[in-house]
């Protein structure tokens, strides 16, 4: 294990094990009777508590504290009173600070050197390089990921690690992906030195003593962050936000289920529980146990005749997943609810059937975009309980960002994330970072589904993949089998978004949205794909690819989307039903005319034979560049399936 190498522990006699195990007891008991003696007379249960960790926990924590030497442990019981605390704490370190207009919501605003994931300082560390990324064509650089090895890994934590908590708290965040006890789920524990990271853990995952009490001694997924700044401070805070960009690095260990982040306090980076451990560690359980950890939505949609099913999407980051998972439908009678906006763990039950389970708690979704137009249902889970980070904030005590112009009083004055108290428009800077977001609660969602945390998982018709493709790529296609789905998956492009470090506008592959987030080798991760066909005798998902941003000649989109969008998954549902509503095409099954339910849409004067025409020229272009990705990426590890399929496209475009 990392840690023990780190703190020497593996070299520890028992007796020596059993002395460091006692002094972070005892720590933790006595600060916890620090915090507790101010707050609550029930000190004598919550110590009970703390001796009832469980051994391995208690050996996770000791060696932490051994290296990042904390001068407080606090224990999370994942209470409401725990919460209070960690809000006093912040809003005093000015951190947060409340917004009037809503019911408990709060807004933070980062450094703005700490701001969206960063992919460029993640990494996977394994032994063999190949576990983790394919080998790319010589003198190409690898895009499916980085790799570390284990020495430099090391080198890494010795550099950062010891003593980096000093003066600061550690909290032991004792964590479930997937609601608490289901044999879907799966448990973590972060250390971690920042209490905004304890807020957003407890919204975004099911968090606190029951899930102490679930894991009993079982393993644990080892998540360690710190924001790296121990006190006394070297350097000023920017907006008090401690974190240290220049040292950040975010990294996995999959054979020993380790996480290891330090240096950023935002998303991604440091919620653990969410991209690192639900899809990098996760996808790397997920092969060894037989199922999928994806980038994907899941929504339960009701026709009107009362069928109901689900359908898990994958888009990449900020693409407008959320959206669709919390549609409000333009066609009556229709209904759609929600099982979760960003992850799916997805597992075959008894019957061969494939069941998904949301592992999340709650949304981080971005912010600007959303609207009572583009997402009514969002903008209602938003108003209580919810932490803001880097949006902007009105002189009435609410927040502003992009897209919220006609919602928003014309008697207030807005405060840019940046701090600009008197911003406008006419700055030529956005009010809110585009990447900025909102940490809420899922059980608050007006239309979360009455199934959502169902310990069996929902039963998954359609999957989905997408992504922003201005030019060439129909509203929907379907894909001819799963084996083509697969590459379909695999040959997935978008607009780069805010979401990380990239800049926007170039058109990125983004192979099944998990680019940033493989956890191993992504031509094993096909082939793992590909090995769903033998799992089951039932029959898998039907496999669909859509794009709402086609746009005309003049860059205006030529579909509505967002509720309009029923539509598309109208034309979903009747090809799960065996209707015989599509017509094979070049790049898969398409819509026959007058298939996809237009009512109530004629007077907008929507373009179909643009929304569907298949380019000749454009599918050329884009075989060729997926071949070249595949050939420098992929290379000896794409599976001659994938590489068939697409031959198999491009004969068929060679036909048009
Ligand atoms: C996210 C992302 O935060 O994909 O969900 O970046
Ligand atoms: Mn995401």
């Amino acid at each position: 294990m990392v840690f023990s190498d780190i703190t020497s522990a593996n070299n520890m006699d028992t007796a020596q094990m059993k002395s460091v195990i006692t002094e972070v007891s005892e720590m933790t008991a006595e600060i916890n009777k620090r915090n507790l003696d101010l707050e609550t007379p029930n000190l004598k249960d919550f110590q009970g508590k703390i001796a009832s960790l469980s051994l391995k926990v208690r050996t996770f924590v000791g060696e932490c504290v051994r290296l990042c030497q904390p001068s407080d442990i606090h224990i999370c019981d994942g209470s409401d009173r725990e919460l209070k605390n960690l809000l006093n704490i912040m809003q005093k370190a000015g951190m947060i600070e409340p917004l009037p207009k809503y019911n408990n919501c709060w807004l933070a605003r980062t450094d703005p050197g700490d701001v969206a994931r960063v992919e460029s300082k993640t990494f996977i560390v394994t032994k063999d390089r190949r576990e983790t990324i394919p080998m790319p064509k010589k003198g190409v650089k690898g895009l499916l990921g980085n790799w570390l090895s284990p020495d430099d890994l090391k080198t890494a934590i010795q550099e950062r690690f010891p003593g980096c908590m000093a003066g600061r708290t550690m909290y032991v965040v004792p964590y479930s992906m997937g609601p608490v006890g289901s044999p879907l789920s799966k448990i973590g524990i972060e250390l971690t030195d920042s209490p905004y990271v304890v807020a957003s853990m407890r919204t975004m995952t099911r968090m606190g003593e029951s899930v102490l009490e679930a894991l009993q001694d079982n393993d644990f997924v080892k998540c360690l962050h710190s924001v790296g700044c121990p006190l006394p401070l070297k350097k000023n805070l920017v907006n008090n936000w401690p974190c240290d960009p220049e040292r950040t690095i975010v990294t996995h260990i999959p054979e020993t289920k380790e996480i290891i982040s330090f240096g950023s306090g935002y998303g991604g980076n440091s919620l653990l529980g969410k991209k690192c451990f639900a899809l990098r560690i996760g996808s790397t359980i997920a092969r060894k146990e037989g199922w999928l950890a994806e980038h994907m939505l899941i929504l339960g949609i009701t026709n009107p005749k009362g069928v109901k099913k689900y359908i898990a999407a994958a888009f990449p980051s900020a693409c407008g997943k959320t959206n669709l998972a919390m549609m409000t439908p333009s066609l009556p009678g229709y209904k759609v609810v929600c099982v979760g906006d960003d992850i799916a763990w997805m597992k075959f039950d008894e019957d061969g059937i494939l069941r998904a389970i949301n592992p999340e708690n709650g949304f981080f979704g971005v912010a600007p975009g959303t609207s009572m137009h583009t997402n009514p249902v969002a903008m209602k889970t938003v108003l209580s309980n919810t932490i803001f980070t880097n949006v902007a904030k009105t002189s009435d005590g609410g927040v502003f960002w992009e897209g919220l112009e006609k919602e928003t009083p014309n008697d207030v004055t807005i405060t840019s994330w940046l701090g600009d108290t008197n911003w406008s428009k006419e700055s030529g800077k956005p009010a809110a970072h585009p990447n900025s977001r909102f940490c809420t609660p899922a059980g608050q969602c007006p239309i979360i589904d009455p199934q959502w945390e169902d310990p069996k998982g929902v039963p998954i018709s359609a999957i989905l993949f997408g992504g922003r493709r201005p030019e060439g790529v129909p509203l929907i296609y379907e894909a001819f089998n799963w084996r083509h789905g697969v590459m379909v998956g695999a040959a997935m492009r978008s607009e780069a978004t805010a979401a990380a470090e990239h800049k926007a506008k170039v058109i990125m592959h983004d192979p099944f949205a998990m680019r940033p987030f493989f956890g191993y080798n992504f031509g094993h991760y096909l082939q793992h794909w590909l090995s769903m066909e033998e799992r089951t005798d039932k029959p898998l998902p039907q496999i669909f690819h859509v794009n709402w941003f086609r746009k005309d000649e003049k860059g205006h989109f030529i579909w509505p989307g967002f509720g309009e969008n029923v539509r598309v998954l109208d034309w979903v549902l009747q090809r799960i039903d065996g209707n015989n509503v599509g017509e094979e095409c070049a790049v898969g099954i398409l819509p026959k005319p007058s298939s996809l339910n237009m009512e109530g849409l004629e007077n907008q004067n929507i373009d179909l034979d643009e929304l569907f025409r298949i380019p000749k020229d454009f599918w050329q272009q884009e075989i060729e560049d997926i071949e070249k990705y595949f050939t420098e990426q992929v290379g000896d590890d794409l599976p001659n399936e994938i590489a068939e399929e697409l031959k198999k496209l491009g004969k068929r475009i060679e036909k048009l």
